[in-house]
Parts: C-alpha cells; structure tokens; sequence
C-alpha cells in the first residue's frame, strides 16, 4: 500500500477512454459518501510538473528524442509526488490521478522503444515509493477513443503531441496496457470503456469502495497482528 491512511488511485488507459469523465464522476460519489478526495493528473498535479506539462504536450521537446521526454516525464512525476500526492496520502486523503507511472512506461518504454531497465530506473527515483494502491486500466478500441478525443478536441483545442501518433501506435499501447494488467493483477483492474457512462461508473465505483472497505478492515486488525 502507498500510504498507511490514504489510498491511491490512478487511471490509465489511451487517448479519449474516459478517464477524466470517470475521475469526476468517481470524486463526486466519495465525496458524498464523506471522504475527503483529490483529483489532480500527469504531466502535472503541482506548479512545477504542470510547467514541464507544456512542454511535453506541445511537442516542444519531440525534437530532443524519447529519452529526454522520459527524463522529463519522470522530472515532473517525482515533483508531483513529494509537493501533492505523498502529503494528500499522509493526511487520509483518497488521491485519483489521471495517468501515473504505467502511462511512461506505455508511451514511452512500449512505443518510445526505450529499455526496460532505464524507464524502470527512471521509475525508481520518480515515485520514490509511492505506488497506486489501485490501477483502473480504462480499455478501448484505439479508433474509438481517438474519436471522442477528437470530438472533444474540435470544440476544445488541437490534438497533442501523443494524440496526433499512428493509429497502429494507439493499439500498440492499448496492448501494452492490458499486458501490465496481466502482470499486475493486485494493483490492475480492467475495465470495459465502450459502455455507457453510468455502467462505468457503476463497477469503478464497486471497485473502489471494495478498496476502502479492505484497508480499513486492514487499519482496525493491524493492532492485533502487531501484538
Ligand atoms: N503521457 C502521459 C505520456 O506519454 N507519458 C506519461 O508518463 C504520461 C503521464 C496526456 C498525454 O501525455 C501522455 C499520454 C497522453 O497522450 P492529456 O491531455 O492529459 O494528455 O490527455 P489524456 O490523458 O489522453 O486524456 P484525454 O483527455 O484524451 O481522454 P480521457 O480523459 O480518457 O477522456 P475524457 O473523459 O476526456 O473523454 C473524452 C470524450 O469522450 C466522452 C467525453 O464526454 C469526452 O467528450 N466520453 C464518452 N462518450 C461516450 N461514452 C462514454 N462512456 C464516454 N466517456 C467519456
């Protein structure tokens, strides 16, 4: 576990799976229930991570190669790390972010074809430690999610750097992300994004709450296991 009072949870999953949308929905409900919530996401989360975000999304580091992105990435990962989320775990708080470590070792270890080694490394000194408790791997066809992507995109703003990559690239990560779940199953939940919003929502929700049932069932037996 990440924390001894929080819990962490990330999101991941390609472009336009509905992770923001699950994100809200998901605060929304454990906030009605009582519990205190932080929503944040990477690139970004604190001042300085979000200052390196521009710079990763607008492409302005592209020319520089993969494993300057990665550096950069992990650079902004760490920051946000011991500035928002180690603190936010440490006072209880429930923390979802949008995308975390599995989204480097995606896109840039998968389909940026950096080694294993040097992306695990970078991992390393990133999250110091601090790992999701629980992993929503949000599953789409590539096409799909690259549509409601650019749906969105139109009345919003161009697509980013990733955004606008082969659609055999989407795939690949949509494979790659499903191949950490399989290895991960502890941490990894999968989850059918094609379906309606609510119907997400629904079994996220149950996941989570099952979560927070098992690690305060885990608080109120550690007294006794520790005697
Ligand atoms: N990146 C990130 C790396 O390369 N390495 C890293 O280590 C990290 C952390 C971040 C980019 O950075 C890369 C990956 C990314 O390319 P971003 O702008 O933060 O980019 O974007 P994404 O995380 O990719 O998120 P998106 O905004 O593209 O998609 P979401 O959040 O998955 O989707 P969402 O919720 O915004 O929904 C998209 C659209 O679909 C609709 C929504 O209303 C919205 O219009 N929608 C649905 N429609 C139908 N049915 C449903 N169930 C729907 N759910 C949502």
């Amino acid at each position: 576990m990440a924390d001894a009072n929080g819990l962490f949870v990330s999101f991941e999953g390609g472009e336009g799976a509905g992770k923001s949308t699950q994100i809200r929905r998901l605060a929304e409900r454990l906030r009605g229930l009582g519990h205190e919530v932080l929503v944040t996401r990477e690139p970004g989360g604190s001042p300085g991570a979000e200052a390196v975000r521009h710079v990763l999304l607008s492409g302005a580091a592209e020319m520089f190669g993969t494993r300057m992105e990665a550096i950069l990435f992990a650079a902004a990962r760490n920051d946000h790390v011991e500035e928002v989320i180690r603190p936010a775990l440490a006072r209880g708080t429930i923390v979802l972010c949008d995308r975390f470590m599995d989204s480097s070792r995606v896109y840039q270890g998968v389909t940026g074809n950096l080694e294993p080694d040097f992306i695990e490394a970078l991992q390393r000194v990133a999250v110091n430690g601090v790992v999701p408790d629980c992993t929503l791997i949000l599953d789409i066809p590539a096409e799909k999610g690259l549509e409601r992507a650019r749906k969105r995109a139109s009345a919003d703003a161009a697509p980013d750097r990733f955004e606008k990559e082969e659609l055999q690239t989407h795939e690949k990560r949509r494979e790659a992300f499903l191949d950490i779940a399989a290895r991960d199953p502890d941490r990894c939940h999968v989850i059918d994004a094609q379906r309606k919003e609510d119907a997400i929502a629904d079994e996220i929700a149950s996941i989570v709450e099952r979560r927070l049932e098992a690690a305060d069932h885990m608080a109120a037996v550690r007294p006794e296991v520790a005697q």
